[in-house]
């Protein structure tokens, strides 16, 4: 898989070089490009942004300069992801889809956004989504990119030691994930659950399977209503 990001601060995008990801380029399991979007700008003051039409506060980025960028970097395969609080929710479904892309191309708005004639015109060519990774608002898409590539890459083949990891992710079967417990047995008065130490592995499936329904209903009641049917088996406590 390759991945751009277009940014008008290309260090922000640093740490995608670091620890997991770092490894996985180092592997071939993915390549990397980070661009300066003020490469395309043609005058002396190198200006991305400009007044909104209708007036109000704030700058929109300027469409000749994004057209250009996205011109050169995407490609034949590309699959354009604009960050913006006003996009429809990032989800681990959508990390799949990204995961299985060959291509991603992340255009990063600052300010009070890009011209919407640029994501107009590149979904003329290309699939384009606007997504946010949640309801608050940060100062641009570069962090939000980070957040997305680490959800997205973690999924691809051999990047993570365990394979099992990613299947029994929260999320995977719609649930939190439960408490997890390491030695020792007793810390600062506090005891690992019993039945963990049992060694009766149905009887611990059946364990986390509660906790995590008990966790997700009281952190996440949303989620147990959007289960698909069928999903809550006979065992499962009435919630
Ligand atoms: Cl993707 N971008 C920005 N700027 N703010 C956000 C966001 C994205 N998601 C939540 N807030």
């Amino acid at each position: 898989m390759r991945l751009d990001v277009v940014t008008i601060f290309p260090e922000y995008l640093d740490p995608l070089r670091a620890a997991l990801l770092g490894r996985a380029i180092d592997r071939g399991l993915i390549e990397i490009g980070v661009h300066d979007l003020r490469d395309w700008t043609h005058d002396v003051h190198r200006a991305v942004d400009d007044a909104p039409y209708g007036g109000g506060p704030g700058m929109v980025m300027k469409p000749q300069i994004w057209g250009d960028a996205l011109d050169q970097v995407c490609g034949e395969h590309t699959r354009l992801v604009v960050p913006t609080p006003a996009g429809r929710p990032f989800t681990q479904q959508l990390a799949h889809e990204y995961a299985a892309e060959k291509h991603l191309v992340f255009a990063c708005g600052r300010y009070e956004g890009i011209d919407q004639r640029v994501i107009t015109d590149a979904a003329r060519r290309m699939p384009v989504d606007e997504v946010s990774i949640g309801d608050y608002v940060l100062v641009g898409g570069e962090a939000a990119v980070l957040v997305m590539v680490e959800a997205v890459v973690r999924l691809l083949p051999g990047v993570l030691g365990n394979a099992r990891s990613a299947e029994e992710d929260s999320f995977s079967d719609g649930l939190l994930e439960g408490p997890s417990y390491t030695r020792p047995e007793v810390w600062r008065e506090l005891a690992v659950p019993e039945v963990l130490r049992s060694g009766n592995h149905a009887l611990i499936d059946r364990w986390r399977r509660d906790q995590a329904l008990e966790r997700t209903v009281e952190r996440r009641p949303e989620l147990i209503s959007a289960l698909p049917d069928g999903s809550l088996d006979k065992h499962d406590r009435a919630l």
